[in-house]
């Protein structure tokens, strides 16, 4: 007799959302004429004439991504200081007035386009804000807003995901007026008009924003996310340029929408490369510290790579990157839980369908499951031999929602079970770092608010950095 399926719970992804997890890290790419200019953000007067990268590469900038085991690329193509990186029709503030390729070149088209010839997704990022815009903080300016984004989502093939920033209104140049204006960033944007728009052009792109609608920022800048860090949160107070860092960092168990994490942060100090930092690039240890910290606490990790003013990667960072990709690929590499003997306190309707070898078979799509009443539940995966181990992985079903509350792993020493690490959420995926042990079987027990579905359970050991 088949077993039916445990019923939903609570918010559930959707399938654009599903495949945006499966992303797990991504470049951000901030490059513009504060690049020129030894500026994060650009007042909006600036020459365009500044706008003149030596030797731009943009092969080389998403090779160096995916040797990173980046899977896709953001681009700035227009930052708050105006400057258009393609041949907008609806400004002259762009690169058709530089000095590169003689006005003729169109950077949006060799990023998505490199990007296609290796394979990786391509996102573009637009600033609501824009300092150099004659109209901005009046209604006209929203249609050119929304001009320009029609541009990006119709002439460079697929987005995956369009970056909605939230720092909007204050000093720039607006066409002249020199003055300081600010909007209510609630109403201003209309952000209904603008999401319906993305989802007609783009429907598989996810739209990242403070508060989504697919995916949210996290709170901060430095590379982490909250621990705990639910994928649900409570979206009421949240909108683009307003929202609490730390209710962003941790989300909110109960809350009513799916819009998961995305963490973003730099592999330099700033957003735009400035002279002489090659020194304080983060390192392979510093960005494996933020993967764990982000991919591992179940958020996306968007690492931004600026180029310097020849427009390639500094040769440093490019380093730091394929060491850290090294480092990471070769902990995963082997996954030492992988067919090895699990056995449950429950397993659902006692089929094999929902059983706990689902958790060691490597297959995504099965799963562990327990009858509906049974909420408290443990695994014990046990090894053909001892091994050193220093990580797990855990995963669950989400497309049934985010079930564990809480999770305990303990590992067994000379036949003695020993704490190991725990947490709360668990949602897309945990991975942890426990304190390197030499160990034959690991025990995890979860406390669930339905019957827990775990896709996985999988053991490293992280080589020394
Ligand atoms: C912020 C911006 O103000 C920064 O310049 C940068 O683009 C970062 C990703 O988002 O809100």
């Amino acid at each position: 007799m088949p077993v039916d399926a445990p019923k939903p719970f609570g918010p559930l992804p959707t399938p654009r959302q599903l495949a945006w997890h499966k992303r797990g890290m991504y470049a951000f790419v901030h490059f513009t004429i504060n690049t020129f200019t030894d500026k994060e953000w650009g007042y909006g007067d600036e020459s365009p004439a500044l706008f003149n990268p030596s030797g731009f590469d943009a092969d080389s900038i998403v090779r160096a991504a995916k040797d990173g085991g980046l899977t896709g690329l953001v681009l700035t193509a227009k930052h708050h200081d105006g400057f258009c990186l393609w041949p907008s029709k609806f400004t002259e503030h762009s690169v058709m007035k530089s000095p590169w390729k003689n006005g003729k070149g169109d950077m949006v088209r060799e990023f998505s386009d490199a990007c296609r010839r290796h394979k990786i997704a391509f996102g573009v990022y637009l600033s609501p804000w824009d300092r150099n815009h004659k109209d901005y903080g009046r209604p006209e300016y929203l249609t050119y807003y929304r001009n320009q984004l029609r541009e990006l989502l119709t002439q460079y093939g697929n987005i995956f995901e369009v970056w909605f920033d939230g720092a909007n209104g204050g000093d720039g140049y607006y066409g002249g007026a020199r003055e300081t204006r600010t909007i209510d960033n609630k109403t201003y944007y209309d952000w209904a008009t603008t999401r319906a728009m993305v989802r007609e052009l783009q429907p598989d792109a996810c739209m990242f924003s403070d508060g989504g609608p697919d995916c949210r920022w996290v709170g901060n800048e430095s590379g982490y996310a909250g621990n705990p860090c639910w994928a649900t949160i409570k979206p009421d107070d949240i909108w683009p340029g307003h929202g609490e860092g730390e209710h962003l960092m941790r989300g909110d168990r109960d809350g009513a929408a799916w819009i998961p994490a995305e963490v973003d942060v730099s592999i330099r100090p700033g957003w735009f490369w400035h002279p002489n930092q090659d020194n304080v690039a983060k390192d392979e240890k510093r960005l494996t510290q933020i993967w764990f910290d982000s991919v591992g606490r179940g958020a996306n990790l968007i690492l931004n790579l600026p180029p310097d003013r020849r427009g390639v990667l500094p040769e440093v960072d490019v380093l730091h990157l394929q060491k850290f990709n090294r480092h990471v690929s070769a902990m995963l590499s082997e996954d030492i839980a992988r067919g090895a003997k699990v056995t449950a306190s429950n397993e659902r309707g006692g089929s094999r369908q929902f059983g706990a070898g689902n958790l060691t078979d490597g297959r995504e799509n099965s799963y562990w499951a327990t009858d509906d009443a049974v909420k408290d539940a443990e695994v014990v995966v046990t090894l053909p031999k001892l091994r050193e181990i220093s990580v797990i992985k855990i995963a669950e079903h989400i497309a049934l929602g985010q079930r564990v509350d809480s999770f305990k792993v303990d590992v067994r020493v000379d036949g003695k079970w020993v704490p190991w690490v725990e947490g709360f959420q668990i949602s897309s995926q945990r991975v942890l770092r426990g304190t390197p042990v030499v160990t034959d079987a690991i025990r995890v027990a979860v406390k669930a608010s339905a019957c827990p579905c775990l896709t996985s359970v999988s053991i490293y050991r992280e080589p020394h950095v």
